[in-house]
């Protein structure tokens, strides 16, 4: 469950939050593809509850009506054609999926595929499930059936997250409809799930799940990767998931926000990973920054996000660069900070804004982080970097780094209060190579800044502390 199936020479997954199917398509011809990219996150694909109430907001996906593929990210048949347009640009896609509970507890009405839903007796019947297949009473011992105690592991897997209506995973019959929709997934041509809310789920009710799963068509068992939130305060590991997956490593998030704000020297990076108390490369997905903690919800507040673009740039070329983990890039959208709820860009009848490009940007409110040069560069050091350690690995002052991926990549940060002028240890053969956070190779030219390294492998790095990026990166990629 572990491998994330990518094609030859891809590293690293995007999440496209709230994109259309066909837009997630045109991005793999146009962008991902040639980029380098190993797959997108999709945001759930299954129907979902139509909340009106704030107005059709991001997390009304959250809630499961039915596990047919209708959203307003698009239809089946959108959905089908996503997935084999990305396929033919060498992207696997993983899909965001949300077994653990349905909809929130209460009221009546259709999901965005039509299906019927009643949550006040607990009946879903597009699927079909009825009361008898929720933990409701007899699992839950919570005095009003929801989660209020974290430390208390029987609480948070069997009663109701934020009250959504908590399946009975122990069942049987609940078991094969959540693997029917994996499978149904996989059949589409899926490689991989992100499992939504793994920690209010019992390790041993998912084995069962994905005992019933399929293998995918990329060849192997499905890359699973479990969102757990372990911080370390709480009674719930997420090493427990490791047998079946990997886990979303919430500390990476954490740390890399202290590390480029100046709260904890760069110099202490030479150690970077497990040691931090983070869990082993092969178990983790990294990430800055995810659709919850960017707006305050799920552990928010401390981590770094578009808004504070500078050291979030920093921070998301660290990951890229380092080799710890597999990395996650966040792509979000534009929304009135003062409403955590808002939803994606939108029309007048509140369908989604299609994604339009102009030149390399992004248009009508959609920030697409991964088509930033400092972002979109550094994927294309990663898989240029593949299977090479750390190496010539430097400190100057509390704030400058930097470090080789054997003889194919060299990047230098600077975020102390003056410049950086040293000559290092590349680990590069002879040349001159692009600064790939400043500009391109573009017909045989650098169109930003460039170094000279010497025969021996040392060139003369200068990184301004005022630049905009104070970081400098290069690669076999980007040689003139
Ligand atoms: C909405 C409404 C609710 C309503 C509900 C049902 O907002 O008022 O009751 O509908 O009608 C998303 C939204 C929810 C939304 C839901 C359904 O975020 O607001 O509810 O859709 O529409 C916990 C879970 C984690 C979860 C996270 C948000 O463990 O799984 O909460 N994330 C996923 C998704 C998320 C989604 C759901 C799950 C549900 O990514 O988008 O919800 O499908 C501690 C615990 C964590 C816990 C957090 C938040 O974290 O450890 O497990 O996450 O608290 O309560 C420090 C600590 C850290 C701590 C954190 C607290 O960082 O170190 O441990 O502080 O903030």
């Amino acid at each position: 469950y572990k491998d994330p199936h990518c094609a030859g020479g891809r590293d690293g997954v995007v999440h496209l939050f709230e994109w259309k199917w066909n837009d997630i398509a045109a991005e793999c011809k146009r962008f991902l593809g040639p980029y380098g990219f190993c797959a997108v996150q999709t945001s759930p694909a299954n129907e979902n509850r139509v909340v009106t109430s704030p107005n059709r907001p991001w997390w009304e996906r959250y809630q499961p009506i039915s596990y047919k593929i209708a959203t307003r990210s698009g239809t089946e048949d959108e959905f089908r054609n996503m997935v084999k347009t990305c396929a033919d640009s060498g992207v696997r896609i993983y899909v965001d999926v949300v077994i653990n509970h349905m909809c929130g507890g209460g009221g009546t009405g259709s999901g965005t595929g039509g299906s019927h839903y009643d949550a006040n007796t607990l009946n879903f019947p597009a699927v079909p499930y009825g009361s008898s297949d929720f933990n409701d009473g007899s699992n839950c011992h919570s005095s009003d059936g929801n989660i209020h105690n974290y430390n208390n592991a029987e609480e948070v897997r069997n009663c109701r997250l934020v009250n959504l209506l908590d399946l009975r995973l122990g069942k049987d019959y609940v078991r094969g409809k959540v693997a029917g929709y994996l499978n149904h997934l996989i059949d589409l041509g899926v490689a991989g799930f992100r499992v939504d809310a793994a920690k209010h789920m019992w390790p041993g009710d998912i084995k069962a799940i994905l005992g019933k799963v399929k293998n995918v068509q990329q060849g192997g068992r499905p890359f699973v990767y479990h969102e757990v939130i372990d911080m370390g305060g709480e009674v719930i590991k997420a090493s427990e998931y490791l047998d079946v997956g990997r886990i979303t490593n919430f500390k990476f998030g954490k740390e890399v926000a202290r590390l480029f704000q100046h709260q904890n020297p760069l110099k202490y990076l030479g150690t970077w990973g497990a040691s931090w108390g983070m869990w082993a490369t092969g178990d983790v997905v990294n990430f800055v920054d995810n659709h919850d903690n960017q707006r305050g919800h799920g552990g928010g507040g401390n981590v770094l996000t578009h808004w504070n673009s500078r050291p979030y740039k920093l921070a998301t070329a660290f990951m890229l660069a380092h080799p710890y983990g597999f990395p996650r890039i966040m792509s979000s959208y534009e929304y009135n900070r003062a409403n955590d709820w808002e939803g994606p860009p939108h029309h007048g009848d509140m369908s989604t804004k299609s994604v339009p490009i102009n030149g390399m940007d992004c248009g009508d409110g959609w920030t697409c982080e991964h088509r930033w040069r400092q972002i979109y560069n550094m994927v294309a050091f990663r898989n240029m970097a593949s299977g090479k350690p750390v190496s010539n690995w430097w400190t100057g002052a509390d704030y400058q780094i930097a470090f080789s991926r054997g003889d194919r990549a060299f990047i230098a940060f600077n975020l102390e209060g003056y410049d950086l002028d040293k000559t290092l240890q590349t680990g590069l053969s002879g040349g001159t190579y692009c600064d790939v956070i400043t500009g391109n190779l573009e017909n045989g030219k650098c169109t930003g800044g460039s170094v000279t390294v010497g025969g021996d492998g040392k060139a003369r790095i200068h990184i301004s502390h005022s630049s905009r990026d104070p970081m400098l990166a290069l690669h076999v990629g980007a040689k003139v």
